[in-house]
């Protein structure tokens, strides 16, 4: 068996960050119907609220700073071999200094011409207007896997989780697939399976550490 962690991250490695999550009870589904800004029906149906919604959240999170649990994550690879999959669309992991992160749902600072099919760092608004860089056609859509829509890098994740000795889950509700799904995946394998959660999530794991990311997660790499 290799020595290799597959950590596995969701919106509550970023809450204490201030970035909200999704399914507490004061969280962005609660204030916005997924389907009107999380899917591509809903952006046919009306791109200005779509671009609305990420333009909030991006600014959010380019106001925003990583947090012990982000910087924790960036040590431990620095020690490990660890390959580090989010769900989360920020940048908080790179910012704390973590390198190659899997980010399969896509991310608030990339923008995806649908004219020209470039994709490309993005810091600014974007609106129905916004002339793509490239192409200089106005068809520029947050570069984020919306429901729906297949998530990115799904063969380097399968190609991680076979070769893990570790699978850890830290801050995720394990609602959405197939990320919830890789759990169980893990342990199909014989590998062992970590929660590091602010509760448990309905024990799929063989252990748990529970409490806010920026205590629980350095304790753990420490
Ligand atoms: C797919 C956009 C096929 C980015 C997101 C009908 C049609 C099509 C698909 C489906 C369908 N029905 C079901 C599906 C599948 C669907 C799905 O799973 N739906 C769910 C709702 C049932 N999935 C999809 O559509 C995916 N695509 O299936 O394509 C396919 C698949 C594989 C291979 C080929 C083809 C696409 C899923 C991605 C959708 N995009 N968002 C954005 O706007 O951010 S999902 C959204 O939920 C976010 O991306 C987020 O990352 C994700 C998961 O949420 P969590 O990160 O877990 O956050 P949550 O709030 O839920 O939980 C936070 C946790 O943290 C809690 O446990 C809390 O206790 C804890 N916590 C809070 N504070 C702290 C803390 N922990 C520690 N410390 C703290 N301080």
């Amino acid at each position: 068996m290799s020595n290799w962690i597959v950590i596995l991250t969701g919106a509550g490695v970023s809450a204490e960050s201030g970035l909200g999550t999704f399914r507490d009870k004061d969280g962005m589904w609660t204030k916005y119907d997924l389907s009107e800004v999380a899917t591509p029906e809903g952006y046919a149906r009306n791109p200005g609220l779509v671009h609305d919604f990420y333009n909030a959240r991006r600014r959010n999170c380019l106001d925003a700073s990583p947090n012990p649990a982000h910087a924790a994550l960036a040590t431990l690879a620095a020690q490990r071999s660890v390959t580090l999959i989010t769900q989360n669309v920020d940048d908080l992991h790179e910012r704390a200094g973590s390198r190659d992160v899997i980010h399969m749902h896509g991310e608030l600072t990339r923008a995806w011409c649908l004219a020209c099919d470039q994709r490309m760092d993005w810091r600014d608004d974007l609106t129905t207007e916004t002339p793509c860089p490239k192409c200089a056609t106005p068809a520029l859509r947050p570069d984020i896997v919306w429901f729906g829509e297949i998530p990115y890098h799904m063969e380097e994740i399968d190609m991680a989780l076979r070769q893990a000795s570790l699978f850890v889950a830290i801050g995720t509700s394990g609602e959405v697939y197939p990320a919830a799904g890789f759990v169980a995946e893990a342990r199909a394998m014989g590998i062992p399976a970590l929660e590091l959660n602010m509760e448990p999530t309905g024990g799929r794991f063989d252990d748990g550490r529970y409490g806010p990311a920026s205590r629980i997660v350095p304790d753990w790499v420490n």
